[in-house]
C-alpha cells in the first residue's frame, strides 16, 4: 500500500509568526525577514515591511526563543544622506517620494562575520536590481552603508559567515530574463570588490524548480559541507510557483556541490501561503541551526506574512546527499 509521505519541513503551528498586525502605524505586509543568533542566545529578525504608500522599512524584532517575536517600536533609521545609497535606495526619503519611492532596499539577509553583522539587500534603482550592503551595529539600531557590491540584475546575495582560505564568499542569483536560471558565486578580499564568478547550480539540477533558481539564506557550516537552504520557481499555468530547497557545498571550496535536493522541501501550499500579495510564495532569507540538530527555516508566505518551519539537520544533508 502506497503510504503517506512524511514531508522533512514541518511548519510551526503558529503560523504565521508576525503579520501587519503587530507592528504600529501603516505596515500592510512583513515578509521575507532576515533572522540571526547572536551570542546571547537571542535573535534578532530584520523584517521587510511595506506600507499602504508601497513604502518599504526594515524593521527590527526580538526573540527569546526564535518562534515569539517582538516589533521595536520604530522601524530603522536608513542611512540617508550618502549619495549612492539615496540614488540607489530611495526608500521614504521625502525629496523622492513619487512613484519610484516602492525601488528600493528588499529582501535582507544578515551574516555575522568575525564578530560583525552585515546586511546584504536587494538594492532597486529605476532601472535594475543590484546588492547593496551594510553593516549594523550591536543593538541592531544604527545602520551603516558600506557601498553598492554588484552591477544591475543581481539579487538574492547571502554572505559565507566566514573567509575561506582568506577570502570573503558569496551566493547571488541574475534577477531577471534566462539568467536567474541559475545560482552563481563570487569571492572578495573585502566585501567591496567581486569577481571571480563561477557557476554553481541551475534549474535543471533540480527535478521542482524549472523557471529560476537561486540562493535563500546564508550558508550553515556543517560537518559534511555548507547547507544551504535555497529558492526554486516554476510556471504553473502563467503564475510562478515557489518552494524551497537545500544544497550541499564542498567546506574548503564552496564552488564544489556535494548534492541538491531532488525534491522540494517545502512547497506553498497552506491558505497564508496561496493567498497574499503574490500568490503561491515560499520565500527564505535565514536559517538558523540550534544545538539539539533543529533548523529554523524562517520563511516569507505569499509576500504577505512571516512564517517559520523547522527541520532536521541530518534530513536535510540527507537529502542534499541522497535523493
Ligand atoms: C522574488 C523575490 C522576492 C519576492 C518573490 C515573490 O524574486 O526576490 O522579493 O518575495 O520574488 O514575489
Amino acid at each position: 500500500m502506497l503510504r503517506k509521505k512524511k514531508y522533512i519541513v514541518e511548519r510551526y503551528e503558529g503560523n504565521p509568526i508576525l503579520t501587519a498586525e503587530d507592528f504600529p502605524g501603516d505596515i500592510l505586509w512583513v515578509f521575507n525577514s532576515a533572522v540571526v543568533k547572536k551570542n546571547d542566545g537571542k535573535y534578532v529578525m530584520v523584517c521587510r515591511c511595506e506600507d499602504s504608500g508601497l513604502a518599504r522599512y526594515l524593521w527590527v524584532c526580538d526573540s527569546a526563543d526564535g518562534i515569539s517575536f517582538k516589533p521595536r517600536p520604530a522601524p530603522l533609521p536608513m542611512p540617508h544622506g550618502n549619495p549612492i545609497f539615496d540614488k540607489h535606495c530611495r526608500g521614504r526619503n521625502p525629496s523622492t517620494m513619487n512613484s519610484a519611492a516602492t525601488l528600493t532596499y528588499l529582501d535582507p539577509r544578515i551574516t555575522c562575520i568575525e564578530g560583525q553583522h552585515y546586511i546584504i539587500h536587494a538594492a532597486h534603482t529605476d532601472f535594475e536590481c543590484q546588492l547593496g550592503l551594510f553593516k549594523i551595529d550591536d543593538g541592531f539600531e544604527k545602520l551603516e552603508w558600506i557601498d553598492l557590491i554588484s552591477l544591475p540584475d543581481n539579487r538574492n546575495g547571502v554572505l559565507f559567515p566566514e573567509k575561506i582560505r582568506g577570502k570573503y564568499f558569496r551566493l547571488e542569483r541574475p534577477n531577471s530574463g534566462a539568467g536567474n536560471k541559475h545560482i552563481w558565486m563570487q569571492s572578495s578580499p573585502d566585501l567591496i570588490h567581486w569577481g571571480m564568478p563561477r557557476l554553481i547550480a541551475s534549474t535543471s539540477d533540480t527535478g521542482w524548480a524549472y523557471t529560476s533558481v537561486g540562493p535563500g539564506a546564508p550558508p550553515i557550516r556543517t560537518s559534511e559541507g555548507w547547507l544551504c537552504i535555497i529558492h526554486g520557481i516554476r510556471k504553473q499555468a502563467g503564475d510562478s510557483v515557489y518552494g524551497l530547497g537545500a544544497m550541499l557545498l564542498d567546506l574548503e571550496d564552496p564552488s564544489k556541490v556535494i548534492g541538491i535536493s531532488k525534491r522540494c522541501i517545502l512547497a506553498a501550499q497552506k491558505q497564508y501561503e496561496l493567498d497574499g500579495q503574490t500568490p503561491s510564495v515560499v520565500f527564505t532569507n535565514a536559517a538558523i541551526l540550534e544545538n539539539d540538530g533543529t533548523v529554523k527555516i524562517y520563511y516569507g508566505a505569499a509576500d504577505a506574512v512571516q512564517c517559520l518551519a523547522f527541520a532536521k539537520l541530518a534530513d536535510l544533508l540527507h537529502a542534499c546527499k541522497h535523493e
